[in-house]
């Protein structure tokens, strides 16, 4: 039996089994390129109500030299992390003196705003792909996964951003003691993270992929952190990845942290009982059984469609819903490492964003739903698209 990576108790209630999926940034360079699939299947945790995949895949097949999202490919994710630090480096007092570091450090996005202000940094990036774009630009990255072994490699950070990580880590008792290894005494940690009430609450199964090892409340991370002497200070709620939680860490000092799963509407959600987790499954088929239905519709009426976007989340909603070339022929990325290249498993080709404009389809599905803000603007503004723009999560919306 597989064990809880929060608790260690045994885990077999099963939230969802998606299917066999490929590795969800493994984008496919030629339609004849063989791939390998491994069993997408969730589970939750009876005791401590952890979300989580088993490690059935090993991360350094999974964040190597072909991993693909670049973190600044997105102007408004790049102005996400502008906002932050200037407001860490005021609210924390951050100055020359300062050091800060950042797990997961990708392309180098939001170290090189603490740069700007003349803060040394230093990330830790596994992911040679977007590691060494990070080198390029003077960012120094240690091409490392972070753990306690990795830890204390560097001088203790004042502050550590580990933003969109801390799913992403199959051994979590190893990166949190690292986290509390790596601070200096009085700094602060910012753990950003989709929160799994959202994911629950939105049925966004397409967040679920290899990459996602675990899908955490404030609930459910809490006591992992207590075990390692670090405490929540202080959450922010974001719209990031349709809902994020930001936790502001530090290591455990005398006073009770005053933010609690009740404050943050954890309880009443239901998320300490396992009756909520149950519904999820049927809430999933539901989705499926509306977005195939509607990609058929629109192919047996003989009008056209496309995607905008190759996110992660497109391998896991286009394979689960069995959706292929046949349905949906091609879709468009601003990224230049997916262009050119085939979302995983489903192998729908990928163009640059400018294929709106010169092939206009009559429905434009955003596969990357997050973003509709941003898309649906580029698509009308920049692109002159006038047909139907659709989401198809939690339900096919079209406009
Ligand atoms: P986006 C990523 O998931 C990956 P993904 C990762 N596993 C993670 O943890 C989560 O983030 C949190 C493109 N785009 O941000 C860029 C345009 O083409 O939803 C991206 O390829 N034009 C680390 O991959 C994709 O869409 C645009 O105007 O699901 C969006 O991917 C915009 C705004 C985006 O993350
Ligand atoms: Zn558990």
């Amino acid at each position: 039996m597989y064990r809880c990576r929060g608790c260690g108790a045994g885990l077999d209630h099963e939230l969802v089994d998606l299917g066999p999926s490929p590795f969800s940034n493994a984008f496919v360079d030629g339609p004849d390129d063989a791939e390998m699939f491994y069993p997408l299947r969730a589970f939750v945790c009876e005791v401590c109500f952890l979300v989580q995949i088993p490690a059935v895949a090993n991360p350094a097949d999974i964040f190597n030299d072909r991993y693909a999202y670049f973190s600044s490919a997105n102007a408004a994710f790049v102005e996400h992390a502008r906002t932050f630090a200037e407001n860490a480096i005021a609210t924390l007092g951050l100055d020359r003196t300062s050091h800060v570091v950042e797990v997961a450090s990708n392309d180098g996005y939001l170290l090189r705003q603490f740069k700007a202000h003349d803060i040394a940094a230093t990330g830790y990036e596994p992911s040679e792909s977007v590691a060494a774009v990070a080198r390029q630009s003077g960012i120094t990255t240690l091409v490392q996964f972070f753990g306690a072994a990795t830890a204390g490699l560097i001088p203790p950070a004042d502050l550590i951003v580990a933003n969109n990580v801390i799913a992403h880590v199959p051994d979590l008792h190893d990166f949190v003691e690292g986290l509390r290894i790596a601070l200096k005494p009085g700094g602060r940690i910012s753990i950003e993270f989709p929160h799994v009430l959202k994911l629950l609450e939105q049925v966004q199964f397409d967040q679920i992929y290899h990459e996602h090892y675990s899908y955490f409340s404030l609930l459910a991370l809490e006591p992992v952190l207590a075990e390692h002497g670090l405490a929540v200070e202080r959450v922010e709620l974001l719209p990031t990845h349709g809902g994020s939680l930001r936790l502001w860490v530090e290591h455990v000092r005398s006073q009770a942290p005053y933010v609690s799963p009740e404050a943050l509407g954890e309880t009443a959600f239901g998320l300490r009982e396992i009756a909520t987790y149950d519904r999820f499954k049927q809430r999933v088929q539901n989705c499926r059984s509306e977005a195939v239905r509607f990609f058929l519709d629109v192919h047996e009426s003989g009008r056209t469609i496309a995607g905008y976007g190759a996110p992660a989340k497109a391998a896991t909603f286009l394979n689960f819903c069995g959706i292929r070339r046949d349905l949906l022929p091609w879709t468009c990325d601003n990224t230049p490492r997916k262009i050119g290249r085939y979302i995983p498993g489903a192998r729908i080709p990928i163009f640059p964003e400018e294929h709106i404009a010169e092939d206009p389809p009559d429905y434009l599905v955003l596969l990357a739903w997050n973003w509709k803000a941003e898309m649906t603007r580029k698509a009308r503004e920049q692109f002159g698209f006038t047909g139907h723009i659709v989401t198809a999560i939690p339900h096919v919306e079209i406009d």
